[in-house]
C-alpha cells in the first residue's frame, strides 16, 4: 500500500488523535476535512477536493445545501424533539408529504438506514404471521449474496461478507441467501410457502455498484406478487435521485411493497430514514409495538421535506442521469489497461481495477486525493464514484482529467 505522502504535520495531528482515542473501525483515506460546499470539500490545510463519495450517497444535494441548512437552523431554534409520547406540529405534515410523494398509505419514520431495514423486516414478519398466515416463528425472508443492508446483528446475519460477520455470532435465524440478479434462484426460493419477503438492493452498492440485468426488478416484483411475498426494496443508497430517477425502481416502473429510504433523506445533516408501505402491512404494527427516541423528530421531518423538495426543484435526478452517462462514456474513453469494468446508473458508478498488485485501487485513490478528488475503494479492487448530484458537465470533465492524470503512473 502506497506510503501516504503529502500528509502535512497539521493533518498528522488529527490522525494521531483519532488513532489514540478512537475505535479503529474504519481505515479512512489520510485526509482531514473541515469544510464542505456543493461538490467540494476542503481539508485543514485549505486544499480543495471534489467529493466523489458524498457521504456514501447521503449528500446527494451537495454539502451544506443552503435551503436544507436554513430549515435545520430554523427548526432547531423552535423545537428539536418531542419523542412520540406527544404529538407535534410537524410530523403529520411530513407524513402526508412523503407518503403522497412516493404513493404509499403510510410511513414509519426512523433514523439510520439499518433501523429502516430492521423495521422493514419486522413489518414483513408481522404481516407474514397476521395476514399471510405463515406459522408463527416459521417466516423466512430471502436476501441476496453480496448484500449490504447495515451493521446490526440481525442484518449481518444474512451478510455474505466475512469481515461483517466474523465473531459476531450467534446469528438471527429466518433468512435465506440466494445469488443476486438470479431469477431461477428466486423462483426456487419462492416455492417455500413460509417465505414472507424478498429484501433486495435495486443496485448493490457496497458490492461495487452491481447493476442487475434489465428487467430483473420487474420479474422480482411479478414473482413476489404471484407468490404473495413482500418485495422489500432497500433504496437507502440507490434512492433519492442517485441513479438518475427518484428511485432506482422507477427505471423499471416497479413499486415495492415496502420501500426503505435513508441517507440523502436529510441531505447529509443528520440520520433520517423512512419505511413506506400500505395499510395492510403498516397497520400490523400497533401502538407500542415499535419505535425509537428520535424517529420522526421535528428537525428530521422539516429537513427531510426540504431535502426532498430540493431534489425535485433542482431536477437532480435528470442531472444525475445525463452527467452519469457522460462520466461513464469518458471513463471508458480513457481506455486504461487497468480499468477492466466501468458500470453504474446515473451518478452511481464504479470501476474495477485489474492489476496484479492488490493495493492498486487504494494507491490510485491516494493519487486522486493528491490531485484533488476524493474516492475510496470497496472490496479491494473497486472504486466507487458518486459525487453530489448537482455536479456540472464542466466539473465532470475536470474530474475525468484528474482521474486520467492520477492513473498515468499505474
Ligand atoms: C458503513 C455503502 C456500506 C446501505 C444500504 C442500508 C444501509 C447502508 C444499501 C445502512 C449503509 C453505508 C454504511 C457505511 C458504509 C456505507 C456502505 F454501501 F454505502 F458504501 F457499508 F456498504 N442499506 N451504507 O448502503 O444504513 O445504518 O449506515 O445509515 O457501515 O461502513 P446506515
Amino acid at each position: 500500500m502506497q506510503a501516504t505522502k503529502n500528509i502535512t504535520s497539521k493533518t498528522h495531528l488529527f490522525l494521531e488523535k483519532e488513532e489514540q482515542y478512537g475505535a479503529h473501525n474504519y481505515h479512512p483515506l489520510p485526509v482531514v476535512l473541515s469544510k464542505g460546499k456543493g461538490v467540494f470539500v476542503w481539508d485543514v490545510d485549505d486544499r480543495r477536493y471534489y467529493d466523489f463519495l458524498s457521504g456514501y450517497s447521503a449528500i446527494n444535494q451537495g454539502h451544506c445545501h443552503p435551503r436544507i441548512i436554513e430549515t435545520f437552523i430554523e427548526q432547531a431554534q423552535k423545537l428539536t424533539l418531542t419523542s412520540r409520547a406527544f404529538h407535534n406540529d410537524v410530523l403529520g405534515e411530513y407524513e402526508e408529504y412523503i407518503t403522497k410523494l412516493f404513493g404509499y398509505d403510510k410511513v414509519l419514520p426512523m433514523n439510520t438506514g439499518v433501523e429502516a431495514v430492521e423495521t422493514g423486516l419486522k413489518l414483513a414478519r408481522r404481516w407474514g404471521y397476521e395476514v399471510k398466515g405463515v406459522p408463527h416463528n416459521k417466516g423466512k425472508i430471502i436476501t441476496c449474496a453480496q448484500n449490504f443492508h447495515g451493521r446490526t446483528i440481525s442484518v449481518i446475519s444474512f451478510s455474505s461478507d466475512e469481515s461483517s460477520r466474523k465473531d459476531f455470532g450467534p446469528f438471527t435465524p429466518g433468512f435465506e441467501v440466494i445469488p443476486y440478479n438470479d431469477i431461477p434462484a428466486l423462483q426456487a426460493a419462492l416455492q417455500d410457502s413460509n417465505v414472507i419477503g424478498f429484501l433486495v438492493e435495486p443496485i448493490q452498492g457496497e458490492a461495487g455498484v452491481i447493476v442487475p440485468d434489465e428487467g430483473y426488478l420487474s420479474k422480482v416484483a411479478a414473482m413476489c406478487k404471484e407468490a404473495n411475498v413482500l418485495f422489500i426494496a432497500d433504496e437507502i443508497q440507490t434512492g433519492l435521485a442517485r441513479t438518475g430517477k427518484m428511485l432506482a425502481c422507477d427505471h423499471e416502473g416497479v413499486r415495492p411493497d415496502i420501500l426503505l429510504l435513508g441517507k440523502a433523506l436529510s441531505g447529509g445533516t443528520m440520520p433520517v430514514s423512512a419505511v413506506l408501505a400500505d395499510d395492510e402491512i403498516m397497520l400490523t404494527i400497533k401502538p407500542g409495538d415499535h419505535g425509537s427516541t428520535y424517529g420522526g423528530n421535528p428537525i428530521a421531518c422539516k429537513v427531510a421535506m426540504t431535502a426532498l423538495q430540493v431534489l425535485i426543484d433542482e431536477k437532480m435526478a435528470h442531472n444525475s442521469e445525463i452527467q452519469g452517462a457522460h462520466f461513464r462514456k469518458e471513463l471508458l474513453a480513457l481506455g486504461h489497461e487497468h480499468i477492466s469494468i466501468v458500470r453504474g446508473k446515473g451518478l452511481f458508478n464504479a470501476i474495477v481495477i485489474d492489476h496484479p498488485n492488490k493495493d492498486t485501487a487504494w494507491d490510485i485513490c491516494i493519487e486522486m486525493k493528491n490531485n484533488g478528488l476524493l474516492a475510496k475503494p470497496t472490496h479491494g479492487d473497486r472504486i466507487r464514484f458518486a459525487p453530489p448530484l448537482l455536479i456540472t458537465r464542466a466539473q465532470v470533465d475536470d474530474c475525468i482529467g484528474i482521474i486520467k492524470k492520477s492513473m498515468e503512473n499505474f
